[in-house]
């Protein structure tokens, strides 16, 4: 027999109706949201980084502009996902601590390297384009702050898209060496976006009971090839080929048949030792701490301030 509250929640989610901060949730509802939703912002933030190291060699001030407000962008979603995980009851110190301490989990795209510029394009493309296809459905999650946070993180991602899309594009229109640098890129990010969506259905451990909860609308593998579904014609539009020999749609299945993801890649990459892991911990931790004269100014003066109410 269900307490009152605990009815009370699955009515309100058999309604796909939100839960709001004050109202009764399981443990494991909001166990749930606090490890996805920080590991959403974690990726916010060390996702700065591959493109933050373009920002001073971008090839004009427009682009530099460009990129300048994209990763600030980012700094700026991480900032609305630690507010909306705050809400069920972690706080953002707790939250940092984990991330420094190399125990929190972030997105494995983001432990790959940025040697060229057209590697900006790839991000924009193909980075952008897979949180755009994994982040619509979850505008309609269950948990309210977490929801209404997507909706402006989409519209920004959708930009964010666009201009990496315009970046290759102008790449594939440019010189041979132009076109093959473009190609390069896609080539080492296709595979690592792939595994953005997580794990195969059958190995994904959290997908039944998030279905369950209204937090997931889709499963890792519908995600997955609807974004191939987008991929595909606007490869033939940039005439850049998404580097499977084994793409192809298949009529009889509705679906893309593809080469198999190296799944040994991504559980290598989870375990922290992808190509930049260790280099991507270390520039989190070392912005930390180079940050501690902000945070303590801060704290002083809200001090201070507290102090003038009282007087
Ligand atoms: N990387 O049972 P499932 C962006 C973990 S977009 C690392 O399927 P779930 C924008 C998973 O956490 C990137 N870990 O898990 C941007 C779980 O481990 P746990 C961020 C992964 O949660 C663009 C375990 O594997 N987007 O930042 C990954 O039901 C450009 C088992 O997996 C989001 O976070 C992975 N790829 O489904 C920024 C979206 N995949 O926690 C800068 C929100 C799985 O049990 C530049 N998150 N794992 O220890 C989600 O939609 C879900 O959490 C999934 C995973 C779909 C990622």
């Amino acid at each position: 027999e269900p307490s009152v509250e605990e009815a009370r929640f699955d009515a309100l989610i058999a309604a796909d109706s939100r839960v709001e901060p004050r109202d009764w949730m399981p443990d494991a509802y909001r166990r749930t949201l606090i490890r996805q939703i920080s590991q959403h912002a974690h990726s916010e933030i060390i996702g700065m980084q591959p493109e933050g190291n373009w920002i001073t060699r971008a090839p004009s001030l427009k682009r530099k502009a460009i990129l300048m407000a994209k990763v600030q962008d980012e700094a700026g979603h991480g900032l609305y996902l630690y507010s909306a995980a705050q809400t069920l009851g972690i706080t953002r110190d707790e939250m940092t601590d984990q991330l420094i301490a190399g125990t929190a989990k972030y997105s494995s795209i983001f432990n790959y390297p940025t040697p060229t510029w057209a590697d900006m394009g790839a991000i924009g493309w193909l980075v952008d384009g897979a949180a755009i296809c994994n982040q619509v459905p979850l505008c309609r999650a269950s948990y309210g702050p977490y929801g209404r946070a997507m909706v402006r993180i989409c519209k920004e991602e959708s930009f964010h898209q666009r201009q990496g899309f315009e970046i290759l594009l102008t790449l594939m229109q440019g010189t041979p060496a132009q076109r093959e640098m473009a190609q390069d890129a896609v080539n080492r990010w296709y595979w690592p976006s792939l595994m953005m969506f997580g794990p195969p259905d059958d190995q994904s451990p959290n997908s039944a009971q998030s279905t369950a909860w209204k937090i997931k609308r889709f499963s890792n593998d519908e995600l997955r090839q609807r974004f191939i579904g987008m991929l595909v014609p606007q490869a033939a539009a940039l005439r850049i080929e998404l580097p499977d020999p084994n793409l192809r749609w298949n009529e009889d299945a509705q679906r893309y048949d593809t080469s198999e993801i190296d799944w040994t890649e991504f559980f290598e990459v989870l375990a922290g030792r992808g190509p930049m892991n260790a280099e991507r911990l270390r520039a989190r931790r070392e912005a930390h701490e180079d940050g501690a004269w902000v945070r303590d100014a801060a704290a002083e003066y809200a001090r201070k301030q507290s102090l003038r109410a009282v007087a």
